[in-house]
């Protein structure tokens, strides 16, 4: 199974989508490993956004993913990274498909209501950052056998 990681940023936390957002992510069958509200410091976000630190819109951004606290997720499934993309939808919301979190409630680039990771290696390291070892959680679930057949849970 994948591990990823999803932040639900500020402006899903001021609009009240938390709930429906978490629940498109239940919905599609994908387990919550971890689960936590948090304030996201400077120096996370120096880390976490270091591929945009040239672009004209990165102090903006660390500033509105400060605005409020984030709800980070660690999501759980089989190939989960790729799963969790395409729910999320392409980066600006207005341009992102009907159907997905960013399609259906969006119309910003930047305020773009969540984060996933964008790869495997990306998530095994932003799962890290968000998340310590005693705060993801294993366990069985009574949906594990219907969610996926047999031969697909690995
Ligand atoms: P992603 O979140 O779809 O992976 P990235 O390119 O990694 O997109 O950008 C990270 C975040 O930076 C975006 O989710 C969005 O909040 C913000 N962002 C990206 N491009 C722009 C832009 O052109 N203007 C303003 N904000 C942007
Ligand atoms: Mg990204």
């Amino acid at each position: 199974m994948e591990r990823t990681l999803v932040l639900v940023k500020p402006d899903a936390l001021q609009r009240g989508l938390v709930g429906e957002i978490v629940a498109r992510f239940e919905r599609k069958g994908l387990k919550l490993a971890g689960m936590k509200l948090m304030n996201l410091t400077d120096a996370t976000l120096d880390e976490h956004y270091s591929h945009l630190k040239d672009k004209p819109f990165f102090p903006g951004l660390k500033s509105f993913m400060r605005t409020t606290p984030v709800v980070a997720l660690c999501l759980e499934g089989v190939e989960a990274v790729e799963a969790v993309r395409g729910l999320c939808g392409v980066t600006n919301a207005r341009r992102a498909a009907p159907g997905t979190i960013r399609g259906d409630m969006g119309m910003s680039n930047q305020c773009n209501l969540v984060h996933a990771s964008d790869s495997l290696e990306t998530a095994q390291a932003e799962v890290k950052r968000f998340f310590r070892d005693d705060e993801l959680l294993s366990y069985a679930s009574a949906s594990d056998h219907t969610v996926y057949a047999d031969d697909e849970r690995k």
